[in-house]
C-alpha cells in the first residue's frame, strides 16, 4: 500500500461541488482506503488573472495502485467532470494532481512526484499541512515550515473538511 497525496482544484461551474463529487468516487472505488480531505480553501488564482477565484483542497488515501494507474483513475475523474482546459494555466472544472506517494521520486513523462509546483503554491502546502503537519517532502523539508513560510495570497477555508464514513 501506498500513502498518496492529491491536490483538488476547480474554478468554473460549480466549483466546490466537482470537488465534493470527486472525492465520493474516490472513496466509493475499491482500490481507495482511508480517505481524508482538508477542509475546502478558496484561493486566488496563480497564473493568469482574468479567471475566476478557485475552490482548492488537499486529501490523502491509501491504494494498491501503481502510481501510472492512478494518474489514470483521476484522470477519468477529471473527464467525468467534462473537465475543460482551454489554455495553459486557464481555467478548469477539476484538476487532480498527484503530490505525493510515500516518500518517492518519480519522474516520468506522464507524472512527476513530488508534483514540482508543490512549494510554490499556498493553496497546496497549507491544506497539506492541515492534515499532514508531520509530514517531510522526500526533499527533507518540513510541510509545517513551508506552511509557515508561505504568503498566504489571501487564502482562506470556505467549507469544513468533508468526512467519509
Ligand atoms: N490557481 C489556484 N489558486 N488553484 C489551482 O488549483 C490552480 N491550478 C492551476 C493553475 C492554473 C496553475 N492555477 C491555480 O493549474
Amino acid at each position: 500500500m501506498a500513502k498518496c497525496y492529491i491536490g483538488l482544484g476547480a474554478n468554473l461551474q460549480q466549483p466546490a461541488e466537482a470537488i465534493a463529487s470527486a472525492l465520493a468516487k474516490l472513496h466509493a472505488h475499491s482500490d481507495v482506503s482511508n480517505l481524508q480531505c482538508s477542509s475546502l480553501y478558496h484561493s486566488k488564482p496563480m497564473g493568469p488573472q482574468d479567471q475566476p477565484d478557485y475552490v482548492n483542497a488537499v486529501a490523502a488515501f491509501e491504494t494498491k495502485l501503481e502510481p501510472l494507474l492512478l494518474l489514470d483513475l483521476l484522470q477519468t475523474i477529471e473527464q467525468e467532470h467534462g473537465r475543460l482546459r482551454e489554455r495553459y494555466w486557464g481555467p478548469r472544472t477539476l484538476d487532480l494532481d498527484i503530490l505525493l506517494i510515500d516518500n518517492r521520486t518519480i519522474d516520468n513523462e506522464r507524472l512527476k512526484v513530488p508534483h514540482p509546483g508543490i512549494e510554490l503554491r499556498e493553496f497546496v502546502v497549507i491544506p497539506l499541512a492541515e492534515i499532514a503537519p508531520e509530514l517531510d517532502l522526500p526533499n527533507g523539508k518540513s510541510v509545517k515550515s513551508l506552511a509557515l513560510s508561505i504568503p498566504d495570497n489571501e487564502l482562506r477555508i470556505l467549507a469544513p473538511a468533508p468526512s467519509f464514513t
